[in-house]
């Protein structure tokens, strides 16, 4: 279709489908940081959602991950059951999910089989997930060594990651590195077969 001058090139709609969004999920016990990492990782970008209403904090920012712009939405979903149904809508096409502990809180370690669990629920397991051992910098106060933290992740075969949301040691890479694996695993998808047979798989005429 022509368009006026002034106009854009494009329909609205078209710019918008050729824009790649990401969701991520933070979870894990309230206090172990997820909102302090959303926060670092997208600076100036964050918007605290009341909480006391839905629960819900969040974060945008635009990456360049492999030459790409990413819009990333970012969502710290509140620990609080009240919250529950909150969760369940808002778990929908998350593409990727950094589960966060406490590395000064036992508890906040021991919770990571149910938050696992949670995820697993809502269809969350679809996702790319990570494990963050989080707050790096209170190391007199570790309770949960860097080898348990690793030995939880690989038996759950996930990928493991130390971070302190207060120096900010370990947020970006951690955050890159999820990024690129949701990208990869979609560049995985694309090259999959369609159904309908494209020219190479189809059968070559038979000469007579
Ligand atoms: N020392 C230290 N404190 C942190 C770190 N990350 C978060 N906190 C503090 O832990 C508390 C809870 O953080 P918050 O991000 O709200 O946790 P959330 O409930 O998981 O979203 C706040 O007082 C933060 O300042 C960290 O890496 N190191
Ligand atoms: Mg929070």
């Amino acid at each position: 279709m022509d368009r006026k001058p002034g106009h854009l090139p494009k329909s609205p709609k078209d710019v918008l489908d050729a824009l790649i969004w990401v969701k991520v999920v933070g979870l894990g016990n309230a206090g172990v940081g997820k909102t302090s990492l959303i926060k670092h990782f997208c600076e100036s970008q964050f918007s605290p959602v009341y909480q006391p209403t839905i629960g819900v904090d969040y974060g945008f920012k635009i990456e360049k991950i492999l030459g790409e712009d990413l819009r990333i939405h970012l969502w710290d979903l509140s620990g609080n059951s009240d919250y529950l149904e909150v969760r369940n809508e808002l778990y929908g096409n998350t593409q990727a999910c950094f589960l966060v502990y406490d590395i000064s809180s036992q508890s906040s370690f021991d919770t990571l089989d149910t938050w696992l669990r949670e995820l697993g629920k809502y269809g969350g397991l679809n996702s790319e997930v990570v494990v963050v051992a989080n707050k790096t910098d209170l190391k007199t106060k570790r309770v949960i060594s860097m080898a348990d933290g690793r030995k939880w992740a690989s038996a759950h075969k996930l990928k493991y990651y130390e971070t302190s949301a207060v120096t900010g040691e370990g947020v970006q890479q951690m955050f890159q590195d999820l990024l690129m694996s949701v990208r990869e695993r979609e560049a995985q998808k694309d090259k999959r077969p369609k159904s309908r047979p494209s020219g190479a798989d189809r059968q070559a005429p038979v000469k007579s």
